[in-house]
This record gives structure tokens, C-alpha cells and sequence, in this order.
């Protein structure tokens, strides 16, 4: 799906602003709240996650829907065109009404969708109400316990004893939702380029784009490809064909190249921002424009106060501005696909991105937590009438909307199909099999495919094994694991390295790390503490070091985040290398240092 962009063809209104807003009571659809003006309704920021945007413990854990509005007047200018009115991401499914009528439903909170309107709107003011629910559980992604008491941050002693009905997360980040990311209305001719797919190879000095337009009506189609200086470097004709760019300069990592490619199609004009570069595996190394890739940086969140999970452009050029001032390259979207936004200014940044989908928490039996259905033991991918997880169809969708909206990306070097899933258990490799096929099938530039595996005793059954390209592992020896025994925890950590490391294929971390409260210190290494944080780093680079076929380190987490209330969290994940606020605890200037050592490209020869 094409990023909405202004061009000589195309208008683009946003949307974003305040809106109206109003809790669901629980009547707001048998009242119709969607057809007339929300009574006293409050002011909500669009686009933000509204949670931490109003006081009040019951409005920051509302469960259920909400419902947000606002009048819309359209110019007429663009309703003689086709007119779409473009959602980037509502958490976690949304309903869309315009003057009353139900025009377009999607579930998946990351992800965007949109609907033509030039037939709805009237003349002057429109009323347009977007439903918003945010109930989670085993049959969306992200995943949330069904099970009382149950989930990632399930206390120990807690009993069911009924009381009102909340989200509980199957993940360690809290639910924010609403309308998180820009609304847009835009236009495109009735005769329209609908979508680009692009692939680039490199031969010598000269780079090859193949590219196919898909259009709707009848014309011809033309592609420019013009470099950094506004030079034509190369120019086709056809909804396929090749383009040949002399003198190619390639998109490197931290030293990003962006050529534009301009399709003219009709009277229909639509330009991408496109950087040139090749991906593949190679027997143990991950080959970024042929040169054997060292991954340093970060698993992330979109994660900022008060406007939660909310679009954070500011937050975002600082969050990458901080990596490069350590010297890291690259990031993973843990545990949902980022804004459209922040994938083009990676393009632009040079960032190297592992795309994940929002499929966290397929595991419902984490960390050794048992769900039951009639008294009965229930397995995650047990079938679903005995209890089993319901997401396949929605995760199949996920991938593929993921794809679509991502696949030109140069940034992107790889897909991961799921964060911590049950995948050491019976029925994993059927369940993820396919998901794998479909985001093999979709990307038409073929990039490596993952998932990010979590630790267990049984990783030599881990179906990532057969099926991943390249091994991703969240890995916690020295915090849960051997945690305050930072001795045992190497010969722990080695000895699974050493089994991964003789499988042949490249293996990073996506994911190590131990909390740290900023301004915790001790003489001796005591957990919690700053001090005990660079040790525990030390300890995992000491084994890590050591292991020919590691390609990368991700640490968990950038900055420290928001999540559910739980006796493991001290007002949220503490994980962060930054604090929330994006100060560095003493561990940050470690990593500068390490980092800024450690090339690019070629680390382990
Ligand atoms: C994990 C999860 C991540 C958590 C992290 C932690 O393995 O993938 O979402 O936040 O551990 O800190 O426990």
C-alpha cells in the first residue's frame, strides 16, 4: 500500500488536530453515538494513544471501545477525483462511520487501512466517527490472556474472585491505544497507479532496478529514477521493466543514498524515495551489499509520555541520533510495525530495520504458566475447540499487510514473523510454516525471514531451527536466568551459544538485557544497579565475542517503557539503556565505546 503523499496529481488533507472523544459506557453503539454530535464529549489529541492523556487509573485501563469524532468539510475540488480517507494505524480494531453510515471495519492496531469516500461525503459538514476497541485476547495480535490471573505479568498469589472485566496483556508493554498514528484524506485521479513494487541488484558499477507498476484504467506508464542532485539516471517505460543506473550509489548503512523514482501513469504521478541495495545470507554471514553485516543497536518501542504509542517525529529523529552517537546501525520494531514515518527517515538515516509483525505473546504457556480449559491443560497450538490460539488467519494477514506496506523499504533487511512465540512446542512448525511460505511468497525482493526465538531448555527443538534464515534470540542469562550470578550465567549462555553457533547459519541477540533503575549504584555488582548492568553486558560479550557465526547484538530495551503492573516492573520495564526521558545511564557510554570499535561491516572475518 503507498505511503499518501502530496504530487502534482494528488491532494493530501490531515486530519490530525483535536477531536471529540467519549468512553464507551457500554450503550454507545444501542444509543448510536456514531449518528449525532458525543455529549459531552472530551478533547483527545489525534493522532496519541489516549491513555496517559486524561487522569484516572479507570480511564487509563478503560477496556472496550471508545469513540472519537470530528467535522469534515471537503473542498469540491477533490471530490470530483477519487478521494480515500486513510487510516495509518488504529489500536487495536476500529469501526469508521461518516455521517452515520458504516463505511469501513479493520482489525490490527499497526497496520493501515483506508476506504473511498467521494460517494459518502455531502456537501459541507460531515460527521465522522471512528469506534475504537482495544480488547485484546487469544485471537488477536498482540495476544491477551483469556485465562483469570493469567498472562506475561500474572501475580503469583492472585485468585479469581471475579470484578470487572480488564485487558490482560500476554506481553510486557503496556496496551496503549486509540488513534495512534496521522488520519489522511487524499486524492488520486480515477485512473491511478495503485501500487510499486521495486528490486534492486548490482552488477559492477551499474545497479538494476526491476519494477513492476500495478495501475487501475487505461494509459501508459512511465518511470524516472533521478539521483540526489535531481539528474535523470534512468528511465523506462511499461507497468514492468528494468532500470539501469550507471555509476550506481548504493544505500549503505549509516550512509544512506536515496535515488527518487517518479511514475507517471496517465495524469497520475507518484513518487518513492528509493535506496539501492542487495540483502542475502551467505552460508554464516548476512551480506549487506555483499559485505559480511555486523548488526549493533537496539530492540525499540514506540513508547514516548503522554502520548504513549502515538506518532513521536521529535522522539524519533533524537531516538536515532543517540544510536548513532554510540555507534550503533540498526533496530528491530519490537513487537509491531513502526510508523510509515519512521521507516522513511531510516531510509533517509542510513538505519538498518528487522521489520516485526505484531504477532507477541503466540505463547500460552510462557515462562512455564499453564492455561486450562475445562479443567483441561491447554497447549498453544493444541486445536481451537480444545482451548488452542486462534490467530493464523489474522497472522497471515499481518504478514501480508506488513509487506505490502513495507516491502520497498531499504532499510528493511529482514522480516520477523513473530516475537517469543510458543515455537519449541507440538504443532509450532505447522502453525509457522506457512506464515514463513507467505512472507516468502509476498516479498518480491526476497529477504531473510525470522522469528524471534525466547529461551527455553528445549532449544534444540526450537522449529525456528528449520525454518528461519538467520537466528534471532532474546536471551536472558545473568537477569532470569541465573540472575545476581553473573558466573554461572556465562557458563550457562556459552553453552547454548556454542549449539547455535555450530548450526552453520548467522545468529544474533534480538533481545539481552537486565533492569536498571537509573541512579542505583553499589560497590559490588547487585542487580538493579548501573554497575550491574555494564557487568552483565560484559559477561554476554565476553561469550558472544567468541562465537564465529555472531552477527549482531540488539539490546533489550533503547529506553525504558511503559508496561502492565506487575511485581517485576518498577513503573514499567526498566530494561533501557536511555531512561524513558532518553538520558543515558552509565551503560550507554559503554556501548559508545564498544560500538564505535566495532566496524560495520567485516567484524567477524
Ligand atoms: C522479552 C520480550 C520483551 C520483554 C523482555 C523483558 O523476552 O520479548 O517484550 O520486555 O523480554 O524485559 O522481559
Amino acid at each position: 500500500m503507498l505511503y499518501p503523499i502530496l504530487t502534482q496529481s494528488r491532494c493530501l488533507v490531515d486530519l490530525s488536530g483535536i477531536w471529540n472523544f467519549k468512553l464507551d459506557n457500554g450503550n454507545g453503539f444501542e444509543e448510536k453515538w456514531y449518528e449525532n454530535k458525543l455529549e459531552d464529549a472530551m478533547t483527545m489529541p489525534v493522532p496519541a494513544s489516549y491513555n496517559d492523556l486524561k487522569d484516572g487509573i479507570d480511564f487509563r485501563d478503560h477496556y472496550g471501545w471508545v469513540f472519537y469524532q470530528r467535522n469534515v468539510a471537503v473542498p469540491k475540488a477533490m471530490t470530483s477525483e477519487r478521494l480515500l480517507l486513510r487510516f495509518a494505524a488504529v489500536t487495536h480494531v476500529a469501526k469508521v462511520y461518516l455521517n452515520g453510515q458504516l463505511i469501513c471495519e479493520h482489525k490490527g492496531g499497526f497496520l493501515p487501512f483506508e476506504a473511498e469516500v467521494q460517494e459518502l461525503l455531502k456537501e459541507g459538514d460531515n460527521l465522522l466517527t471512528v469506534a475504537v476497541d482495544n480488547r485484546i485476547d487469544h485471537s488477536t495480535l498482540p495476544v491477551g490472556s483469556e485465562v483469570p490471573g493469567g498472562g506475561m505479568m500474572s501475580s503469583l498469589m492472585g485468585s479469581d474472585v471475579g470484578g470487572k472485566k480488564k485487558n490482560v496483556p500476554n506481553f510486557d508493554f503496556f496496551n496503549y491505544c486509540g488513534i495512534t498514528r496521522p488520519v489522511k484524506l487524499y486524492t488520486t485521479p480515477k485512473e491511478y497507479i495503485r501500487d510499486i513494487s521495486l528490486v534492486s541488484s548490482v552488477e559492477g558499477e551499474a545497479g538494476t532496478i526491476k519494477y513492476q507498476i500495478d495501475t487501475v484504467g487505461e494509459g501508459d506508464v512511465r518511470v524516472e529514477v533521478f539521483d540526489e542532485d535531481g539528474s535523470l539516471a534512468a528511465v523506462s517505460h511499461g507497468n514492468t521493466g528494468t532500470l539501469v543506473i550507471e555509476q550506481v550509489k548504493l544505500w549503505q548503512p549509516l550512509c544512506a543514498y536515496l535515488y527518487e523514482v517518479k511514475v507517471t501513469f496517465g495524469n497520475d504521478v507518484y513518487t518513492l524515495p528509493y535506496g539501492v541495495r542487495t540483502v542475502r545470507i551467505d552460508g554464516n554471514k548476512f551480506l549487506i551489499n555483499e559485505k559480511p553485516f555486523y548488526f549493533k543497536g537496539y530492540g525499540k518501542h514506540e513508547d514516548t509520555y503522554p502520548a504513549g504509542r502515538g506518532l513521536n517525529m521529535p522522539m524519533n529523529v533524537k531516538d536515532i541520533s543517540l544510536m548513532k552517537w554510540q555507534g550503533a546501525n540498526s533496530f528491530r520494531t519490537s513487537h509491531y510495525p513502526y510508523s510509515e514515518e519512521m521507516m522513511r527517515l531510516c531510509d533517509k538515516e542510513g538505519i538498518v530495520v528487522i521489520d516485526e509483525t505484531t504477532a507477541v505473546g503466540v505463547h500460552l504457556n510462557f515462562g512455564g504458566g499453564a492455561n486450562f480449559k475445562d479443567g483441561k491443560r491447554v497447549s498453544t497450538f493444541d486445536p481451537i475447540e480444545e482451548g488452542g490460539i486462534r490467530t493464523l488467519e489474522h497472522h497471515k494477514d499481518v504478514v501480508r499487510d506488513l509487506i505490502a506496506r513495507d516491502k520497498n523499504h531499504a532499510c528493511v533487511v529482514m522480516w520477523s514473523i513473530a516475537n517469543e512465540a510458543d515455537s519449541g512446542s507440538k504443532g509450532a512448525y505447522e502453525y509457522f510454516k506457512p506464515l514463513y511460505d507467505l512472507a516468502r511468497s509476498e516479498d518480491p525482493q526476497g529477504r531473510p525471514c525470522t522469528i524471534v526465538s525466547v529461551q527455553m531448555p528445549n532449544y534444540q527443538e526450537d522449529c525456528t531451527l528449520k525454518l528461519s534464515d538467520m537466528f534471532c534470540l532474546n536471551r536472558y542469562y545473568g537477569w532470569y536466568a541465573h540472575g545476581g550470578d553473573l558466573e554461572t550465567a556465562e557458563t550457562a549462555l556459552k553453552k547454548e551459544m556454542e549449539f547455535w553457533n555450530a548450526q552453520g547459519k548467522p545468529f544474533m541477540f534480538t533481545e539481552y538485557g537486565a533492569d536498571t533503575v537509573s541512579g542505583f549504584h553499589d560497590t559490588v555488582p547487585v542487580m538493579y544497579t548501573e554497575e550491574y548492568q555494564i557487568d552483565y553486558y560484559k559477561m554476554n560479550h565476553r561469550v558472544v565475542d567468541a562465537m564465529e557465526n555472531f552477527v549482531g547484538e540488539q539490546v533489550w530495551n533503547f529506553a525504558d517503557f511503559a508496561t502492565s503492573q506487575g511485581i517485576l516492573r518498577v513503573q514499567g520495564n526498566k530494561k533501557g539503556i536511555f531512561t524513558r526521558d532518553r538520558k543515558p545511564k552509565m551503560v550507554a557510554h559503554y556501548f559508545k565505546e564498544r560500538w564505535n570499535q566495532i566496524p560495520d561491516f567485516d567484524y567477524k572475518k
